[in-house]
Formats: structure tokens, sequence, C-alpha cells
């Protein structure tokens, strides 16, 4: 898997005069079915999340609220996209390593993911995952 693979998906978002509202259903927006939903927030302002990679595990990173940055790494190419629109989602395909950044004051990262968690499915070391990607492509 290339970070190419990993890309912005415009959700639908339905503007009334009351707001927003903005829905996810598996087999229309995701291309995984959805195991487990969590959420990081009240992120201290300097702190980051992430820094790891997953083997298996599939997933859809939404800025529900405010604002922050996500490094995504193929172990070859980097880069960085930032999230700050609830009606956008980044998806992350497996074997990406993930660093999250910068999150503005009160932001909300909720993620939707293809499994249930397991701590054998983190490379939380860096030069383990490099070594997994060059071994497996
Ligand atoms: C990712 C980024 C965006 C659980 O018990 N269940 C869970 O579902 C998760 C995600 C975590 N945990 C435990 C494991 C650790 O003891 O919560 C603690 C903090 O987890 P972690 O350090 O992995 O959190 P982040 O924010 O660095 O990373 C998480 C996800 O683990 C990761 O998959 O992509 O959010």
């Amino acid at each position: 898997m290339h970070i190419d693979n990993c890309k912005i998906i415009e959700l639908p978002k339905i503007h009334d005069n009351r707001g927003n509202l903005t829905f996810i259903e598996q087999s229309q927006h995701i291309p995984f079915d959805i195991k487990r939903v969590y959420y990081l927030y009240d992120v201290p302002g300097g702190s980051n999340r992430g820094g790891h990679a997953h083997k298996e595990l599939e997933q859809l990173l939404i800025a529900a609220a405010g604002s922050f940055d996500v490094v995504l790494d193929d172990g070859q190419y980097r880069k960085t996209v930032t999230l700050n629109r609830p009606w956008q989602g980044l998806y992350v395909c497996t074997s990406i390593w993930r660093e999250l950044h910068n999150f503005s004051s009160g932001s909300v990262c909720l993620v939707l993911a293809s499994q249930i968690y397991d701590e054998l499915d983190y490379f939380r070391d860096y030069e383990s995952f490099v070594r997994h990607r060059f071994h497996n492509g």
C-alpha cells in the first residue's frame, strides 16, 4: 500500500437553516465495514497522537470539530494532510505510518475503524514498520 491509496473522501452534507448534518453509510461512502468508532478530544496544545502503523487496520479520520494535521508515511514517501472540514474524511489504508499534530483548541478527531482494537496489529516502532514494508512490499 502506498500513501496515494490514502485519500480524502467527500461525505454528504445536508444544510438547512438549523445547521449541517453529515452521515456515513458503510457500503456507500467508505471502503470497509465499521467495527469500531473512537474519538480523540481534549488534546492539549502541542501534543501529538499516533506515531504508529497498522498491519491490517483501515480507518477513516474526520475532524468532527476544529483542525489537525495528519502525516502519512508509507516507508518511502511522506505527505501531510490537514483536516478541518467535518464533511471530509481521510481514508487511511493498511500499512501506513501516521502521526497527528497541530490540534486546534476544542478539536475532535472522530475515527471509524475496520477492526476492533488489537495491540498486535500495531507497529509502534518506525524501524520495524519500514523493515516490514521492505520485506512485504
Ligand atoms: C490511530 C490514531 C488516529 C484502546 O483501548 N482502544 C482503542 O480503540 C484505542 C484506539 C486505543 N486504546 C488504548 C490503547 C492505549 O492504551 O488507548 C490508549 C491510547 O491509544 P494510542 O496511544 O494508540 O492512541 P493514539 O491517539 O496515539 O492513536 C489512536 C489509534 O491507536 C490509532 O490507530 O490511527 O488514534
